[in-house]
């Protein structure tokens, strides 16, 4: 009596071990569908080609695998009169799953690089790329525009103070008539934006998830990014690295224009200067 007592729970461990894994796997099949990247605005469309690959690969794989593994944990499960039976050392197989695994692992080593290549290729900015200068500071962001002569002025750490809170050179005649805006980035639909990044104080990073857009911003250096809007609308910038107390709330808007209503709007910026 004692001993069937004993015995009886490993019977159900095997069988409800094997529902979790099977029950995971469910779950997180109908969350990769709930779930998708928000929509692209930006011309990086490559990228989520290659997220859309690995991720059928890499789903469809563990999907086979947590099959099997439930499978054999409910087939295996402990039997009072069961054996284990045991091998090892099969250089076929090693050999098998080393260069099915390389296969499917180079290709996508290769166009990650691929893409990489593009998306950092940054000192191809075209002459009539936008450029504006982001400034993150905990915790908000602030922009420079170029104004009507299309340069942005030099700045200096030395010069950073309240009534100047970017270091901004005013004897840099290009400063002249630059514009700042504080946690509003306006840009032209299809037109390559070219954005320089400085931080005035901790690391802070660049976030537009419907750009597919990240980039580090570090004390001490300029970082730069390279996009294409293709989609008008109302886009959230977020600080995607953990600055401070007030981290979340390091929030701004990317309004994307149609050329004229972008021009319109720069010249109202340069008239309010
Ligand atoms: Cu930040």
């Amino acid at each position: 009596m004692a001993e069937e007592e004993k015995v009886r729970p490993y019977v159900s461990h095997g069988t409800a071990m094997a529902l979790s894994i099977w029950g995971i796997v469910l779950v997180s099949v109908v969350f990769f569908f709930v779930y998708g990247l928000p929509d692209l605005a930006s011309d990086r469309s490559s990228q989520d080609t290659l997220y859309y690959v690995i991720l059928a690969i890499s789903g469809v794989a563990y999907i086979i695998v947590q099959l099997i593994l439930g499978t054999f944990i409910f087939r295996f499960r402990h039997r009072d009169d069961a054996a284990g039976s045991y091998w090892h050392d099969s250089h076929r197989l090693e050999v098998g799953w080393t260069l099915g695994t390389a296969a499917v692992l180079v290709p996508i080593v290769v166009s990650g690089l691929v893409i990489w290549g593009d998306v950092k290729a940054s000192t191809d900015v075209p002459p009539d790329a936008i450029v504006i200068e982001a400034v993150g500071a905990q915790f908000q962001w602030d922009f420079r525009y170029p104004g009507p002569d299309g340069a942005i002025g030099g700045f200096q750490p030395e010069l950073y103070s309240l009534e100047n809170p970017l270091g901004i050179d005013e004897t840099d005649p290009a400063s002249a008539d630059d514009f700042v805006r504080t946690n509003q980035l306006v840009l032209p639909v299809d037109r390559v934006a070219h954005l320089r990044l400085r931080s005035k104080d901790v690391q802070h990073a660049f976030f537009l998830p419907n750009f597919r857009v990240k980039q580090d911003l570090v004390p001490g250096m300029e970082t730069s990014v390279t996009f294409t809007p293709i989609k008008t609308g109302e886009y959230e910038i977020a600080c995607a690295e953990l600055c401070g107390l007030g981290h979340y709330r390091m929030r701004a808007f990317l309004t994307v224009m149609s050329a004229s209503d972008y021009d319109a709007w720069l010249a109202e910026q340069a008239a309010q200067n």
